[in-house]
């Protein structure tokens, strides 16, 4: 797709702007504004041959229905299921959204900055504001901002046209990565034939998928805040540092408020340490009667004692640590028993949904699950600080899954590697329910680039964090997987009576049995079981169990249980269904309108294995002995 290359050539030549800068979720303050941009956009897809017509007739200088017909297009969600066009549902190249909104004549002034914030576009982002190019991003699944107020300024009646074009064109270097195919045979594929092929397992859906918003600050301005928790006895430590940015010498104050608002401790200066006596510790749901406790951390700045600057960062005080065996969370024994999920939905595809996202907490905590693996990317922060206040743990995954080719392997995909872990981290290094980074998923580790590519990614990951483990997902053989000796926990993979030995149940004690004590007399790391499971085509039954019906996913799972169930009790330190809910992939003989390996359905329906794992997962709460009293199955 050469529009493309136009943007990747772009984006080496402004670098990926501004990763020394902080990336705050934007919140309202005495000093803060907010104006949300979701609702309907006008959009336009490239249908010309090279995808480039947007470019060459400049599409964003004049409004977009100017360009030719546009169509209504809800923001936030993935494009692709809104109309009825396959060619638009399968859609490879460049769209065009557009918005025109007035703003607020007080944010145009000297003393004030306008960002225009994208939550997350997938997958190549250019942004244009009044026809005046403001920012470049590559990768899906992350925010990223730009200051407009320049630009506005040009225009004093306060209109501002934000366009924004998006290319989902996936390459050997993005991440996830991908091949366009370009197919040259009039005798069996029409002229200028194009496919995207990729090596993972969900529908490629594009488009804005989180929020856009116009947020202001002061000037000068509190531009990241990292803190860092742990505690000994009864008192909570948290060390913080402040940026201001704009100022050269700030004075910072910082205050801690319990969850009713009253402060418990100060420290002023852009750095320190706060001491929090008789501290909350933030404790996992199911592992203390109040999960999920957060601090307030208000962080200002001033200067002769006036306010310039507020902002209001939720924390929650509690410690990570692996050893040999267990997973430690506040010095206690954490057993994961949770999900992996996937953003996705009906129509939305993988857009931000508010009431798809209670549900699925309200199904979370229904199911008694303490955790999820953030499967194969970044999810929504809104659906990150409903894991902290929920006290639901969250393993972080970034999009590094189908990294199968040899030349994925290079240089140039490793320094985008690299630097999405950075955004990823800057982004979620706050939140308490996050407790591991994962680099990747299923990529092949027994290539001989695996060795150098994981150690660098996990050494930089740990450099940007040190406080958390670090680890990748794998389905290689234990004896070749060259990421391994790298990550702090082994999470496996693996489908026993399902991809091989289809309708075996039999095999999975002695093949499950078998995996875990190869990793764990290879490596002596505490091993999660990251991903298993069996299609289900909701309603079909029969009995003997057969694949694709729901007796036959309660066997596998149950199969599975027995062997959780012996070597928990030595160094298995979790397990994390595949998956939680039915979820759409692209179209091959191995899927039946998407992958059915959902205990829910897709629209959140739950088959017979959610039940059975409802019943484990309450048990395995309550055998933890951490679960308070009068807390029950409910
Ligand atoms: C896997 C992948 C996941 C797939 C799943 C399956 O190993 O990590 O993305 O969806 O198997 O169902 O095949």
């Amino acid at each position: 797709i050469p529009g493309s290359m136009h943007c990747r050539t772009s984006a080496k030549c402004i670098g990926l702007f501004s990763l020394k800068r902080g990336m705050l979720f934007p919140r309202e303050s005495s000093s803060r504004e907010i104006k949300e941009l979701n609702g309907l956009w006008n959009f336009r897809a490239d249908h010309s041959l090279n995808r480039n017509l947007g470019f060459e007739q400049a599409w964003y200088k004049s409004r977009l229905a100017e360009s030719g017909p546009v169509i209504d297009m809800p923001v936030p969600a993935s494009y692709n299921d809104i109309t009825q066009d396959p060619r638009l549902r399968d859609f490879i190249g460049w769209v065009w959204y557009e918005r025109e909104v007035l703003v607020p004549s007080g944010w145009v002034s000297e003393e004030t900055r306008v960002v225009l914030r994208v939550g997350s576009a997938h997958y190549y982002s250019v942004v244009w504001v009044n026809g005046i190019k403001v920012m470049e991003h590559e990768g899906g699944h992350l925010p990223f901002e730009a200051e407009i107020v320049e630009v506005l300024r040009n225009n004093p009646g306060g209109a501002c046209r934000i366009t924004i074009a998006v290319n989902n064109t996936l390459t050997l270097q993005t991440l996830p990565p991908g091949t366009i195919q370009h197919i040259d045979d009039p005798t069996r594929y029409p002229a200028d034939y194009v496919v995207q092929n990729t090596n993972f397992d969900f529908f490629n859906y594009a488009g804005l998928h989180r929020p856009v918003m116009l947020y202001t600050t002061p000037k000068a301005y509190v531009d990241d805040i990292t803190v860092l928790t742990t505690f000994a006895d009864n008192i909570g430590l948290l060390s913080y540092q402040v940026s201001v940015l704009g100022s050269p010498n700030p004075t910072v104050t910082v205050t801690l408020s319990d969850k009713d608002g009253c402060c418990v401790a100060s420290s002023t200066g852009p750095s320190g340490v706060i001491k929090v006596t008789d501290a909350n510790l933030w404790w996992p749901y199911l592992m203390h009667e109040n999960p999920g406790y957060l601090y307030s951390m208000g962080v200002s700045w001033a200067a002769f004692i006036v306010v310039l600057d507020v902002y209001a960062l939720p924390v929650g005080i509690r410690t990570v640590q692996v050893t040999n065996t267990q997973f430690l969370i506040n010095n206690k024994p954490f057993y994961f028993h949770g999900v992996n999920k996937h953003e996705d939905a009906d129509i939305r595809g993988k857009g931000l949904d508010w009431p798809l996202m209670v549900k699925d907490f309200n199904l979370l905590k229904w199911l008694g699950a303490n955790s999820f693996r953030t499967s194969h990317y970044p999810y929504a922060e809104e659906i990150m600080q409903m894991a902290d206040r929920h006290g639901i743990v969250v393993i972080d995954e970034c999009p590094g899954v189908g990294i199968k080719d040899i030349r994925s392997f290079g240089n140039a995909s490793l320094s985008h590697h690299l630097a999405v872990m950075d955004e990823l981290v800057r982004r979620d290094k706050n939140h308490a329910s996050v407790v591991m980074w994962s680099v990747a998923n299923e990529p092949a580790a027994e290539m001989p680039p695996a060795g150098f590519y994981f150690k660098t990614l996990m050494a930089h990951t740990k450099s940007l964090d040190p406080t958390r483990p670090v680890t990748f997902i794998t389905d290689s053989n234990f004896a070749r997987d060259k990421g391994a000796p790298y990550v702090d926990v082994i999470c496996v993979n693996s489908y026993f009576s399902w991809y091989h030995d289809p309708g075996h149940l039999e095999v999975i004690p002695f093949q499950l049995n078998t995996q875990f004590e190869n990793w764990y007399g290879k490596y002596q790391k505490p091993i999660i079981q990251s991903e298993y499971g069996a299609d289900v085509v909701p309603g079909l039954h029969t009995d003997p169990p057969m694949m694709f019906t729901e007796e036959y996913q309660k066997m596998v799972l149950q199969n599975y249980h027995d062997v959780f169930d012996r070597k928990r009790k030595e160094y298995v330190i979790g397990e994390l269904i595949w998956n939680f809910a039915d979820f759409m992939t692209a179209q091959t003989v191995t899927r039946v309108v998407g992958n059915k390996k959902g205990i829910f359905s897709r629209q959140r329906h739950p088959k017979a294995g959610a039940f059975l794992l409802r019943e484990r997962y309450w048990r395995l709460a309550n055998e933890t002995g951490l679960l308070p009293v009068g807390a029950r199955y409910p």
